[in-house]
Parts: structure tokens; C-alpha cells; sequence
């Protein structure tokens, strides 16, 4: 029988800790995105994941709605709304979606081919839909804690940024874009998302609820990787 003291919350600090240390079964790590980012990926393995990545991009605005609807509060409303405006566009910004399109066209893929989900396969939307349904039905809370796996986002994006034009100068640097533009809202929105997870998941067995739901995130990423290794193979 583990003792009181084990059952108490863990401070922020650890509770943090803990959280990040998650971050060795982020996507960053699996065998096809290592591929990718060491510039041993074919083109047509490029536009099969830019063209299945879409249906996650297109995801995210509507995980956010769903999030939002399930939220009571204002506060984090306010915050929280700022992810689809960066998603969908706002103004005289295009926004994410458009800039992932501007990366599809950049790796050879036409605009409707990218936009009629033609190239998704199954694994990877099983996945997304996964996600988006937990968003659904679950707390907003739990939904703002699985947004946590861009803990690890800025140091993935800055990977692409860095390596992808020595590797694939057959990739018009605007099309990366995007990658630039999420290094800066990553940070963003996870120091909101952390410090709501932070807040909320305060008894031992909520925290440890928090790094079930974390890992479930993190196997959606981890899973898109798996179905386009399949499809598309891993080259050694
Ligand atoms: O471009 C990404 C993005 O906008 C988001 C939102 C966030 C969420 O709310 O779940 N997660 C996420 C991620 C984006 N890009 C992925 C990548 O590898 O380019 C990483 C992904 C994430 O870490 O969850």
C-alpha cells in the first residue's frame, strides 16, 4: 500500500517535468519523420505526407470549435479562439490552412488534390477523427492537455526550417512557411495550454489521468507516421 505522502499531487514543477518527459515518444523520434528530416525522403513520399498532414491541419480549427463549445470559460475562451483565427485565417491573414496548400503546391502536389483528401489514407484519418472525437466528448480541460504535444512542436518546425532547404532545394522556400509561422503560435499556445493543465489537474490521480491523455496524443502522432510508413515505405 503506497503511503500518503505517494499520493500526494506532485508540485507544478515536477507535474511539468513529467508532462515533457513525454516528449520521448513524440513524433520527432519515429523512423519516418527521422527520414524526412535527414533528407533520405523521395518526393512522392514528401507529398504523401504533406497530403495526409492536411487532414490533420483541417482538424485542428474544428478540435478548437469543439473545445470551445465544451468551455464554460470566458477567459480561456478568449485565448482559446485566437487557434482557429490562426488556422482558418483572419483578415488579411490567409492562415494555416492556406499556408499548408502553399506547401503542398511547393512539394508538387495541385491544390485539388490536396483539398478533395484523395491521398489520405486510412491509419492516418482514423487517427485525426480519434483525435477530434475525444475533443468532442471529453472535458475541455482533458482536450486542452492533449494540445500538449506542442510542447515539442517548436523544436520539430525549427528541424524542417533548418534541414529541408539543404536537402530538398527542389522545395521552394515559401512553401515552408508555415513551419516558421508555428514556431512562434506553438510557443503561444502552449504556455496557455500548460498553465490551464496545470491548474486543473491538481490531485495525484488527475495528474496521472493528465499523462494517460497525453500519451494518447501522442500515439495519434505517432500512428499518422505508422500509416505512411506503410503506404510509403521508410527508406534505411
Ligand atoms: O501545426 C501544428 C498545430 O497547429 C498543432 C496544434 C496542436 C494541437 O492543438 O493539438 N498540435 C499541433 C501540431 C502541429 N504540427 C505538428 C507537426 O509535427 O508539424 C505537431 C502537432 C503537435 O505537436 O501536436
Amino acid at each position: 500500500m503506497e503511503n500518503a505522502v505517494d499520493l500526494a499531487p506532485w508540485s507544478h514543477t515536477e507535474f511539468e517535468q513529467r508532462l515533457r518527459d513525454k516528449g520521448a515518444a513524440y513524433h520527432i523520434h519515429h523512423p519516418f519523420n527521422v527520414m524526412l528530416n535527414s533528407g533520405r525522403a523521395t518526393p512522392e513520399q514528401i507529398r504523401g505526407w504533406v497530403a495526409n498532414r492536411f487532414y490533420y491541419q483541417i482538424a485542428i480549427p474544428q478540435k478548437d470549435a469543439a473545445i470551445l463549445a465544451n468551455c464554460t470559460d470566458r477567459e480561456v475562451r478568449r485565448g482559446w479562439i485566437q487557434r482557429i483565427l490562426d488556422h482558418d485565417g483572419h483578415g488579411d491573414d490567409a492562415g494555416g490552412i492556406e499556408a499548408w496548400i502553399r506547401l503542398g503546391l511547393a512539394v508538387g502536389l495541385s491544390r485539388e488534390e490536396i483539398v478533395d483528401l484523395r491521398h489520405v489514407i486510412p491509419g492516418n484519418r482514423f487517427a485525426v477523427d480519434a483525435y477530434i472525437n475525444f475533443c468532442r466528448q471529453r472535458p475541455w480541460q482533458e482536450s486542452v492537455c492533449a494540445s500538449l504535444t506542442e510542447l515539442f512542436a517548436p523544436k520539430i518546425h525549427k528541424e524542417r526550417l533548418a534541414n529541408w532547404p539543404e536537402h530538398y532545394p527542389w522545395i521552394e522556400t515559401e512553401g515552408l512557411q508555415y513551419f516558421r509561422n508555428r514556431v512562434r503560435q506553438a510557443r503561444r499556445d502552449v504556455e496557455q495550454g500548460l498553465a490551464i493543465t496545470l491548474a486543473y489537474f491538481d490531485t495525484r490521480p488527475l495528474q496521472l489521468r493528465a499523462l494517460d491523455i497525453l500519451q494518447f496524443k501522442l500515439d495519434v502522432l505517432w500512428q499518422m507516421n505508422d500509416a505512411l510508413a506503410l503506404k510509403y515505405g521508410v527508406n534505411a
